[in-house]
């Protein structure tokens, strides 16, 4: 098949997840094109059947335009894109405003070539900036003018139906997925130069927003530094870091609280990692929860929206209320003090990311890509 994928190329999960999907299908000999304003920040270096077709996002000064109108920029590049590669299917990951260009891209090609939309909600579309008033209307409309949809979690699905209606999408869920070759678990010695000997190392991912509470894994952190000697990694950045930085300060565990900023690549670091915290406000499916559980590092997170989906309290993973620090560490703490449940906790969680291996996810998406073309 022909197909192009349009994503956010920063940070962040919807990108990252787009990005490994093209890859994947570019291995099994689909033709991919990314079409976005950056090169996606997991397309590392050149890959057989895939190509990138760069979005402007300023032109020479037009004294017009305070803010360049990217959204009529990516529909018109993803026209143009379509009609000289002859892509069959239009993939557009997070609703805001793929769904909206994508639709618009094919309006403009007024019935010359026959382009099928699929549009993949990935969370906060849904379950915050979709639900803003600037946005909602014009969400739900493009939702149901997609040819299909899907949904990375059924509680992602649900809510979709709860806060759109969107009556006539068949939402279809199609969960997201690890590569178990880059994300596995670490050979001995891993974590040598990531930690202290001696300390446990534990490690979050996120973009620093509101909503990943990241204050919150200051907090359980410094009740797990309380109970043993322990080093925390955070990894990325976003407007919630200072506060974050500020936290580790008041609590007196700065000392421990290394804040490595954005970083391409976590395989390495999960690797080595005793355990992961991910205390979010809510999370459509948590991927980074997934890629921690792949290398082998147990989750201690909340039970929101679709986490449930991907750990199972007290067999995978630990679940607790959002803002349950309290909870949390002391889980934490007695999960830690017990190598024999470590370990069957540890082995639990790469059998449970199995589930959600590129191996059996991207045939759903092919077969969906079939059917939809069908
Ligand atoms: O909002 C974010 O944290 C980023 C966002 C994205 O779309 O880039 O992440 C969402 O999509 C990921 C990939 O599908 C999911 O694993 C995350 O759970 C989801 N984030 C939230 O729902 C908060």
């Amino acid at each position: 098949m022909r197909i192009g994928i349009t994503c956010y190329p920063t940070y962040g999960g919807s990108g990252a997840v787009a990005t490994e999907l093209g890859l994947e299908l570019a291995r099994r000999g689909h033709q991919v094109h990314f079409i976005t304003y950056d090169s996606p920040f997991r397309l590392r270096g050149y890959a057989e059947r895939v190509f990138f077709h760069q979005v402007e996002t300023r032109m020479g000064r037009y004294p017009l335009f305070d803010h360049f109108p990217y959204t009529l920029a990516l529909a018109s590049k993803q026209h143009e894109v379509v009609l000289r590669e002859r892509l069959e299917l239009l993939h557009v990951h997070y609703a805001i405003p793929h769904a909206t260009t994508a639709y618009l891209a094919r309006e403009m090609l007024n019935g010359e070539w026959p382009l099928r939309v699929i549009t993949t909600l990935h969370g906060t579309d849904i379950t915050l900036v979709g639900q803003e008033s600037s946005f909602y209307g014009i969400t739900k409309f493009s939702i149901e003018q997609s040819d299909a949809v899907t949904a990375v979690s059924t509680y992602l699905r649900d809510e979709t139906y709860r806060a759109f209606g969107c009556g006539s999408c068949a939402i279809r869920v199609i969960p997201n997925f690890v590569n178990m070759q880059e994300y596995r678990p670490g050979e001995p010695g891993c974590r040598e130069r990531l930690a202290p000997p001696g300390h446990r190392l534990i490690t979050h991912v996120s973009n620093f927003r509101e909503v990943k509470r990241v204050k919150d894994v200051v907090r359980v952190f410094a009740r797990i530094q309380r109970a043993m000697p322990a080093t925390l990694i955070m990894i990325g950045d976003g407007p919630e870091r200072v506060d974050a930085e500020n936290e580790a300060r008041d609590l007196g565990v700065s000392a421990d609280v290394r804040f490595l900023g954005r970083l391409d690549s976590v395989a390495s670091l999960l690797q080595g990692s005793d355990l992961f915290i991910l205390p979010s406000q809510t999370e459509s499916f948590g991927l980074a929860a997934l890629e921690a559980m792949a290398c082998g590092a147990p989750v201690v997170a909340t039970r929101a929206g679709g986490l449930p989906e991907v750990i199972d309290d007290g067999l995978n993973g630990i679940l607790e209320p959002v803002g349950s620090v309290e909870a949390m560490g002391r889980r934490a703490v007695e999960l830690l003090r017990d190598p024999e449940r470590h370990a069957a906790i540890r082995a639990a969680a790469i059998e449970k990311a199995e589930q959600f291996s590129a191996d059996r996810i991207v045939p759903m998406y092919e077969a969906f890509y079939s059917e939809v073309l069908a």
